[in-house]
């Protein structure tokens, strides 16, 4: 038997936060940590000193276990992931990249560390560089994405490595729960649902356009640059892919993306912003709290298992 995600995590319910960009701070994190789910904290493009405030914010708020996301893309990832090591979190998750080279300084602090992973040949290897669990995220998910979806990714991944598989991507109710731990997976990561919650800070359009979305609303842009990103369809994704058709080059797509998720979460530009969400976000209709959901989530999944968590 793998070792439990409760136990490896120390948390309630194994259900932890997606680390979304700008959407998952200290409110949001705090919020899924008190209600017994591992909160993440999302660095994204953040510098160190931003997110070190972040995780004191978070430590004033409860005393349990949270988590931090890395985003290995970002320009500040080796001082946040220096941050992180001093501030000695429970946990971190990266995005996004191969986080080999900080895995000793994460270790040497006994942080647990779970990368997520796009393909089995990521799984192996992070096996082998001693992390303490991964993360299969399926294309469903918003952001930034892989090629596989959930449903084929998880399998494959759970039968490739011996750690523990946290299962991300589609999932927002207790049959996504349920249908993840049949697929193999020991925990699940859930990034659209926490968004559209009360604790979530993000602007009420952002919820709204979520709570509106259908299923299917969203689009991926960024193939051709080869950073794919799902976000709900407006004004930006339309004109993103009339662009990306006729052969523009990375500059011009840039111009457009700039700022811009900012602009949807923070201003409530949802527009011309990036609103980030996954493909499940057509099942999302209503804003509940934090507790609401994971209670609503893991209820559901164990009366569907037959087995409590
Ligand atoms: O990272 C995410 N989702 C994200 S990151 C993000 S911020 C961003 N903004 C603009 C461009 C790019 C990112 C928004 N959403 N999810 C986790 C995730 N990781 N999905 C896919 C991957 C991944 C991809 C390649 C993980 C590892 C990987 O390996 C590449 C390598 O170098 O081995």
């Amino acid at each position: 038997m793998q070792a439990t995600i409760k136990e490896l995590f120390g948390i309630e319910y194994p259900v932890m936060q997606g680390g979304m960009a700008w959407v998952a701070e200290h409110h949001l994190a705090a919020a899924v940590s008190k209600a017994g789910g591992l909160g993440i904290l999302g660095a994204a493009n953040a510098p160190a000193d931003v997110v070190r405030k972040e995780i004191q914010a978070v430590r004033e708020i409860t005393d349990r276990p949270f988590g931090v996301n890395v985003m290995l893309l970002s320009p500040y990832a080796a001082e946040v992931a220096q941050v992180v090591a001093e501030e000695k979190v429970p946990v971190v998750t990266t995005g996004a990249g191969n986080p080999g080279k900080f895995l000793k300084t994460w270790k040497e602090a006994g942080i647990k560390v779970v990368p997520v992973v796009a393909s089995t040949a990521q799984a192996k290897m992070m096996q082998r560089s001693g992390v303490d669990a991964v993360i299969a995220e399926g294309c469903e998910s918003g952001g930034h994405i892989g090629q596989s979806t959930t449903m084929t990714l998880v399998p494959q991944v759970a039968d490739a490595v011996d750690i523990p598989v946290i299962a991300a991507g589609g999932i927002a109710d207790g049959r996504g729960m349920a249908a993840a731990f049949m697929l193999g997976a020991a925990g699940v990561q859930i990034g659209t649902r926490f968004c559209a919650s009360t604790e979530c800070i993000c602007h009420d359009n952002y919820k709204e356009r979520i709570c509106k979305a259908k299923d299917i609303d969203s689009a991926v842009t960024g193939q051709s640059t080869g950073h794919p990103i799902r976000s709900l369809r407006n004004q930006m994704t339309r004109t993103y892919l009339k662009l990306e058709e006729e052969g523009a080059g990375f500059e011009e797509l840039e111009k457009l993306t700039v700022g811009s998720l900012r602009n949807a979460v923070i201003d409530g530009d949802v527009t011309n912003g990036t609103v980030m969400a996954g493909q499940i976000a057509g099942m999302i209709s209503d804003i509940k709290s934090c507790e609401e959901i994971i209670k609503m989530i893991t209820t559901e999944a164990e009366r569907l298992l037959g087995r409590t968590f």
